[in-house]
């Protein structure tokens, strides 16, 4: 059951697609809001345990930080962060009382979970205006799928955008994308996508291709798409301020950028220098933006990435020249630490101020609204640009796109990759500890840069990571400009490299086909143990390995020079070591902790009693996956069934029903397959 709430004066985020009737008075289990200090109280008990908030540091479990939806373009976060790059203002508490709480709200508002007073979780939003709804259900589960109900289904990506995919800031010409291309089929190590940072564009304009380093750039897309490569271009949120650059002159004739408070378009500086924002908040200036994505469609272009749209400002120009004015009073002064940090702020304060969210303005509803009102709506509403813009383009087709920010909404036109995390093995569990959260908001389509993106990586640090990463929907090895290069053809291992790769792609029935049911059905793909072994007081501090799907308990090593880990079973399992796709061995274990082994180049995970893992076979592409046959492991002592998901992949023509085939081995063996597909099946039994 949800309840809605009402304060204030909202501003629509159009998160939310159901309507709901106003309810009156206290809040259920939150009780009265205090519109003095503008805050709900919730009092913990020392058994809750509190899940949700998205994308955010810290554990599964919220509980013991703040945490503040600012949507932040925060390259080094650290386990003391209080904001990342999105905002996702639902969480559940689990416990005495089991409820949900999504706090509709498009400014900025802080989530205090036990961090001031330990048990006391304290919401506190910047104004009073706001949506409130309350959930009530049965257990968890059912509160995140009452949820997602509310805020409507998920965003489906192409096939191919299961497969392996290659990035990185630096490849600057068509030649280097052909290099790392041929420098895979060469070495057969699969790979579906290349992805175009910034340097593709010229001088970091949107919608511009670099004609000198990217040439006939749609023959070029062709040339790819012949090797089942998809190439990936980024769009950044600035538009360069340059007379002539056609995007400019149309936004600046139409009025569709940001403004200043005197109406004057407002100026920010990022990537090409100075910019102007498009009001993505403007329906008129959305579509108009949407439509800029269109020039690349029209190469042959079918999968995006979104960038700095939190937005990012590296500085407004009004404060960059009231730091320049105050700047020269340091000149020959003696610099005491006091006023040396002075200095330093002034400067370092430039980028991301949020006294700058004050500076310009948005039009909604023919209002001028200012900008720290609806920050976080900024990164949902590029992306539904370009949402809106392939229904309009390639209805029946789907389009690969995610986001760096976000808000909850923009669920529903892209999935998010979790920004620029670090090459240390630490961010490895925190990328880890993020899915669940994220899939709670409904963003399953997500993932990090494995292999981690600013700072140097070793050779052992990606392989871990390809690892941990198996069964992430979004893989793709990312890094920065300036880092140790890290495709996986530069290292030693590369015959490693490409088995685990190879794994990938056995995996990806089963990878899709959970992930598919997920997203149809509004249920998670990654699910914290708790969810699953609800009555399991040990589940609930585990966090560091996660449910996938029905069928796999997954438990990736994420230490260096370790030669294996330990983990918890709530109940008896099959335990899978892998070392490629028919390379692997298995061991029956029983409910309890345990030190499994498992060296660099292997892989382990675990099949939950009476279920059934389809695995399929190796391929270069998932264009060149087999999806005729599959192998069914099971570990069983009753007769068990399991629902395989396929479909073309491409069209947006998704059908629970029809797409489902159906196989059931009883407890001596037999398997009978049912369903519209022509299934060949092996059984391997446990
Ligand atoms: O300020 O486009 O998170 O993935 O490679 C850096 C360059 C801008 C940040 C993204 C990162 C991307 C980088 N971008």
């Amino acid at each position: 059951m949800i309840k809605r709430y009402k304060y204030g004066a909202v501003i629509q985020t159009d998160a939310v697609v159901l309507e709901l009737d106003e309810t009156v008075g206290a809040v259920a289990f939150l009780g009265q809001y205090d519109e003095t200090a503008q805050e709900f109280r919730y009092r913990l008990d020392a058994e809750d345990l509190v899940y949700g908030l998205g994308e955010n540091v810290r554990g599964i479990n919220k509980r013991g930080w703040l945490y503040e939806s600012r949507c932040l373009d925060d390259p080094h976060h650290l386990e003391t962060s209080n904001s990342l790059y999105a905002s996702h203002n639902f969480f559940m508490i689990s416990g005495t009382e089991t409820f949900g709480v999504f706090m509709d709200y498009p400014g900025i508002v802080s989530f205090d979970v036990g961090y001031t007073n330990r048990n006391e979780l304290v919401i506190h939003p910047e104004d009073s205006n706001f949506d409130l709804y309350i959930i009530e259900g049965k257990n968890t589960t059912d509160i995140v799928m009452q949820f997602r109900s509310l805020i409507g289904r998920s965003y489906i990506p192409p096939k191919w955008a299961f497969g392996y995919q290659q990035s990185r800031w630096g490849y600057m010409t068509a030649e280097d994308v052909r290099e790392v291309v041929s420098q895979h089929r060469e070495n057969h190590i699969p790979l579906d996508s290349v992805y175009m940072d910034i340097d593709y564009m010229e001088r970091y304009k949107d919608f511009t291709v670099d004609e000198e380093r990217f040439p006939d750039f749609k023959a070029f897309v062709e040339e790819m798409k012949a090797e089942h490569i998809h190439l990936v271009p980024i769009i950044d949120a600035g538009v360069k301020v340059e007379a002539g650059y056609p995007v400019y002159e149309e936004g600046v004739e139409h009025g569709y950028f940001c403004k200043n408070a005197d109406g004057t378009d407002f100026v920010a500086g990022v990537w090409p220098g100075r910019v102007h924002f498009p009001d993505v908040l403007n329906p008129d200036a959305r579509k108009w933006f949407g439509h800029g994505y269109k020039f690349l469609l029209d190469q042959g272009i079918d999968g995006f990435w979104n960038d700095m749209n939190e937005p990012s400002l590296f500085y407004s120009e009004e404060h960059f020249n009231e730091v320049l004015d105050s700047i020269g009073e340091f000149k020959g002064k003696n610099l005491d630490l006091e006023a040396f940090s002075t200095f330093t702020s002034m400067v370092d304060g430039l980028a991301n101020n949020r006294d700058d969210y004050k500076r310009f303005y948005h039009k909604i509803n023919g209002e001028m609204v200012r900008h720290d009102r609806v920050h976080n709506l900024f990164g949902y509403n590029m992306t539904r640009a370009a949402g809106e813009a392939f229904e309009e383009f390639e209805p029946d087709k789907r389009i690969l796109m995610f986001s760096r920010s976000s808000y909850t909404g923009m669920h529903r036109y892209g999935g998010i990759w979790m920004g620029d995390n670090m090459s240390w093995w630490g961010h490895i569990l925190m990328n880890y500890k993020m899915l669940p959260s994220l899939n709670m908001m409904g963003l399953l389509y997500s993932g990090c840069d494995v292999g981690g993106f600013s700072g140097n990586t070793t050779e052992d640090l990606v392989m871990r990571w390809i690892e941990a990463a198996i069964f992430t929907p979004l893989m793709r090895n990312h890094s920065s400009m300036g880092t140790r290069d890290q495709e996986v053809y530069r290292f030693e291992q590369l015959d490693t490299f490409k088995k685990l790769i190879e794994c990938r792609y056995a995996l990806v029935p089963y990878i899709y086909s959970e992930f598919m049911k997920a997203a149809l059905t509004d249920t998670m793909y990654f699910q914290p143990m708790s969810f699953i072994y609800t009555e399991d007081e040990q589940a609930k501090e585990v966090e560091d390995q996660l449910m996938v799907g029905e069928s796999i308990m997954s438990a990736p090593i994420y230490t260096q020079n370790a030669t294996g880990r330990y983990v918890y079973l709530p109940e008896e399992m099959l335990l899978i070591r892998m070392r490629s796709c028919d390379d692997y061995d298995t061991e029956i274990m029983e409910a309890g902790h345990h030190y499994v082994k498992a060296g660099t180049d292997e892989m382990i995970f675990f099949l939950r009693k009476n279920h059934i893992f389809p695995i399929g076979s190796k391929a270069e592409s998932i264009a060149e996956l087999d999806d005729s046959k599959v192998k069914l492991i099971t570990f069983q002592d009753q007769d068990v069934t399991y629902d395989l998901y396929d479909d073309d992949g491409y069209s947006t023509d998704y059908d629970l029903e029809r797409d489902i085939t159906t196989v059931k081995i009883s407890k001596n063996g037999t398997c009978t397959v049912t369903g519209s597909r022509n299934l060949e099946v092996t059984v391997e039994m446990y």
